[in-house]
C-alpha cells in the first residue's frame, strides 16, 4: 500500500486551503478532493483492486484522509462565517446617542381647512355628506335644474364641454339632482357637497378656471325661507365670528325661487366700511333658494308636498375673505412660502376662529 499519494494529497488539501478567503472557493475546494469525481474518492475507487488483506488498512487510511478534509473544510467555514458576522456588525453599528433627524411637517392646504371646519358645522347640524362627479352630464350639470339647451342663463357659466352631452362640472348643483332622483321622490334629503368644479373664466385675482364649491340642500315637508335664512345665520357666526350678522338680496338662479345672494357683515371693520368689504359693509359669500317646483318635479318629488332650500358656496373666495389672501391663484401654485403660513399648531388644534 502507497501511503506517499495520501500524503501527498493531504499536503496539497493543507496547503490551498490556506489560500481559501470565502465561502464559495471553499465550496469550489471540497468538491475537488471530495466531490464525485474528486481525489479522496478517486483513491476510494482504487479499493476493488486491492486484496482482501491490504484492503482494510488502506480503507482506514483514506477515510482517516477524508476525515481531516472534512473537519478542517467546516473549520474554515465556520471561520469565514464569523468574519461575516462580524463585519456586518461592524458596518450595521447604531449610534443609539445620535439626536434624530429632523423632518418637516407638512400644513393643511388653506382650502381643506376651510372645506374641514364647514363640514364639521353641517355635520353637527344632522347633514350627510355627498360626493358627485367632476365629469358629468349636461343633463345634470343644466337640465335638471331647469336649465334647458338653450337657456340664456347657462352663459352665467361658461362651460368646458367634453362632448355635446359630457362636460366638467360646472357647480356641485348637479349632486342635488342626482340625490334627489336616488331618493325617489319620497324621502328627506339633508346633504352638502363638497368638491372641484370648472369654468372657463379668465383666471384673475378673483377667477380660477378650477375652484372649490360647497353646495347644501335640505328636503322635507314644511322647509321655508326661514330655516335657510337661520341656518345661514349660524353658519356665519361659526364659520367668521360670533358678532357676524347676515342680510338677504333678491337674485336669480333658475334652480331657486326665490333667489338670493347672502352677505355677512364684514368681520374686518365691523360693518363700519373697509377694503376689504370694499367700503360697503358687506361681504357676499353664497348664493342660495327655496328649490325651484320644476327641479323637484323633475327628481320625483310632488312640489305641493315637498319643498327646500338650498345654497352654493365658494371655499376659496371665504379662505380669501377669512386669511387676507388678495389673489385667487397663490391657492393653486402650490409656493411653500404660501402655504407654509398656515402650519398649524403641534396639537392640531388651531381653529379658523383663532387665526
Ligand atoms: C352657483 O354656482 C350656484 N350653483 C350656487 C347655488 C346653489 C345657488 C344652490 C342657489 C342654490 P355662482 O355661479 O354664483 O352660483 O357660484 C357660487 C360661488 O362660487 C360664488 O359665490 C363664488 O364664491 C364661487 N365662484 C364662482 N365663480 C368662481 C371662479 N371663477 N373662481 C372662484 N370662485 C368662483
Amino acid at each position: 500500500m502507497d501511503t506517499s499519494q495520501m500524503s501527498r494529497i493531504q499536503d496539497d488539501f493543507d496547503a490551498s486551503l490556506k489560500t481559501v478567503e470565502d465561502a464559495r472557493s471553499l465550496q469550489d475546494l471540497k468538491v475537488r478532493y471530495l466531490g464525485k469525481k474528486g481525489e479522496v474518492t478517486g483513491l476510494m475507487k482504487e479499493m476493488r483492486n486491492l486484496s482482501n488483506e491490504e484492503r482494510p488498512a488502506y480503507g482506514q487510511k483514506v477515510n482517516e484522509l477524508r476525515q481531516h478534509i472534512d473537519a478542517a473544510v467546516e473549520e474554515k467555514r465556520a471561520e469565514i462565517e464569523a468574519a461575516a458576522l462580524e463585519e456586518r456588525l461592524k458596518s450595521e453599528t447604531i449610534d443609539v446617542t445620535l439626536p434624530g433627524r429632523t423632518f418637516n411637517i407638512g400644513s393643511q392646504h388653506p382650502i381643506s381647512r376651510i372645506i374641514e371646519d364647514i363640514e364639521d358645522f353641517f355635520l353637527g347640524l344632522g347633514y350627510e355628506i355627498q360626493e358627485g362627479y367632476e365629469v358629468e352630464t349636461d343633463y345634470y350639470n343644466f337640465e335638471a335644474l331647469n336649465l334647458p339647451k338653450s337657456h340664456p342663463a347657462r352663459d352665467m357659466q361658461d362651460t368646458f364641454y367634453i362632448s355635446e352631452e359630457i362636460l366638467l362640472r360646472t357647480h356641485t348643483s348637479p349632486v342635488q339632482a342626482r340625490v334627489l332622483e336616488a331618493r325617489g321622490g319620497k324621502e328627506a334629503v339633508k346633504i352638502i357637497c363638497p368638491g372641484k368644479v370648472y369654468r372657463r373664466d379668465s383666471d384673475d385675482a378673483t377667477h380660477s378656471h378650477q375652484f372649490t364649491q360647497i353646495e347644501g340642500l335640505v328636503i322635507d315637508k314644511n322647509i321655508h325661507m326661514s330655516d335657510l335664512k337661520g341656518t345661514l345665520e349660524l353658519f356665519a357666526k361659526e364659520i367668521f365670528g360670533g358678532e357676524r350678522e347676515i342680510r338677504l338680496r333678491p337674485s336669480f338662479f333658475p334652480f331657486t325661487e326665490p333667489s338670493v345672494e347672502v352677505d355677512i357683515s364684514c368681520f374686518k371693520c365691523k360693518g363700519a366700511g373697509c377694503s376689504v368689504c370694499k367700503k360697503s359693509g358687506w361681504i357676499e359669500i353664497l348664493g342660495a333658494g327655496m328649490v325651484h317646483p320644476n327641479v323637484l318635479r323633475m327628481a320625483g318629488y310632488d312640489p305641493d308636498e315637498y319643498s327646500g332650500f338650498a345654497f352654493g358656496m365658494g371655499p376659496d373666495r371665504v379662505a380669501m375673505l377669512k386669511y387676507g389672501i388678495e389673489d385667487i391663484r397663490h391657492l393653486y401654485t402650490n409656493d411653500l412660502r404660501f402655504i407654509n403660513q398656515f402650519k398649524q399648531t403641534e396639537d392640531g388644534g388651531e381653529t379658523l376662529e383663532s387665526l
